[in-house]
């Protein structure tokens, strides 16, 4: 069978009018990066990148060495090409410019360079989420506000997931789409044409830890899954969580399932643990484009107005019908 890679792809999709030339190129840039992450990952201790950085991110976290160079290969590979007006990290508080002696073009990227790095020391699997924004209108520098536009406003969203295979899931607007690194070539290969999420599911994924601290209709439907056969919902349930958001996401887009990280007491102060702007908005896109259903539990996460560049919401996006469902058990008050 023709192996198409991720160049041909998206030569593909700008043929046919779905991404600009400076897209395309963006588009490459971030594989590019995101191969070299790989490798990186992949070299764990023989690389000596495993451990703390000894440095604390804008979030207040302990940087593991892994998230400095992710981070450092990310800004590094997109700042000349000339396709981006600015650029946004978890691991950077303010908006990254453009050095002055670069080209500048009409994209915003955000990332966030390695989720889940917790899991790098006992060799979990890890992953790189990114979210294209257009440069509002304006000139000048870009600002954080030029940054804060609601998901739906995304014109590419995807991630690397560093499993036992590195693999690409992008999405431009048109479906969703996985290529799996060729480590001999090089290459991203087209494997996962079309990835959809089955409306129906019997997995959930969610910190059981934190149940003491859930809302009401979030222990209310777990509890219904945990009652299985005997309960109101007639069957059993299996449970999964990782721990790496961009791993969870990733078996929900292949084979369904229910992602959950609720707003609860011990995050509310925060607004949630996971980040709107690089880690929900670039998720939830994917999801809605793969046929699947994201929200807050009580809204559209592409439709929420950002107020902050580092902003935490609740997440809950997966199968359909199971989001439709707590979803529908938060709004019933
Ligand atoms: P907890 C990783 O730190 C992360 O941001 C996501 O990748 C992951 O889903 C979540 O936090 C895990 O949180 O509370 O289970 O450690």
């Amino acid at each position: 069978m023709r192996r198409v890679t991720l160049t041909q792809f998206l030569i593909e999709q700008q043929r046919a009018g779905r991404v600009s030339a400076d897209l395309r190129l963006l588009l490459e840039v971030v594989a590019r990066a995101v191969k070299a992450i790989s490798v990186n990952v992949s070299k764990g201790a023989l690389a000596g990148v495993l451990g703390e950085a000894g440095t604390d991110n804008v979030q207040g976290e302990a940087q593991k060495k892994l998230d400095v160079i992710a981070n450092e290969i990310l800004l590094l590979a997109n700042e000349w090409g000339g396709h981006l007006a600015a650029m946004a990290s978890e691991e950077v508080e303010t908006v990254h410019q453009i050095p002055f002696d670069y080209p500048k073009g009409g994209y915003l990227l955000l990332f966030d360079p390695l989720d889940g790095s917790s899991n790098i020391d006992v060799n979990i699997s890890v992953g790189t989420i990114f979210s294209v924004l257009r440069n509002p209108p304006g000139g000048g520098d870009p600002t954080e506000q030029s940054f804060l536009q609601p998901g739906r406003e995304q014109v590419a969203a995807g991630y690397a997931v560093y499993g036992p295979s590195t693999q690409l899931v992008l999405t431009v607007g048109n479906g969703v789409h996985a290529f799996t690194l060729d480590r001999e070539m090089g290459s991203f290969i087209y494997t996962h044409p079309f990835m959809t999420v089955p409306e129906e599911t019997q997995e959930f994924a969610i910190n059981a830890s934190n149940a003491r601290h859930w809302e009401e209709p979030v222990k209310r439907y777990i509890g219904e899954l945990q009652e299985g056969k005997g309960g109101p919902r007639g069957r059993d349930f299996n449970m999964r969580w990782v721990a790496s958001m961009v791993a969870d996401v990733h078996r929900v887009l292949t084979r369904g399932g229910i992602f959950m990280y609720p707003i609860d007491e011990k995050c509310r102060a925060q607004g949630g643990k996971l980040r709107l702007m690089y880690e929900a908005n670039p998720m939830a896109m994917l999801i809605e484009q793969a046929g699947g259903a994201a929200t807050t539990g009580r809204e559209h996460i592409l439709d929420i107005i950002p107020s902050k560049l580092h902003q935490r919401i609740p997440v809950i996006l997966g199968s359909k019908s199971e989001v439709d469902r707590v979803t529908g058990y938060h709004l019933e008050g």
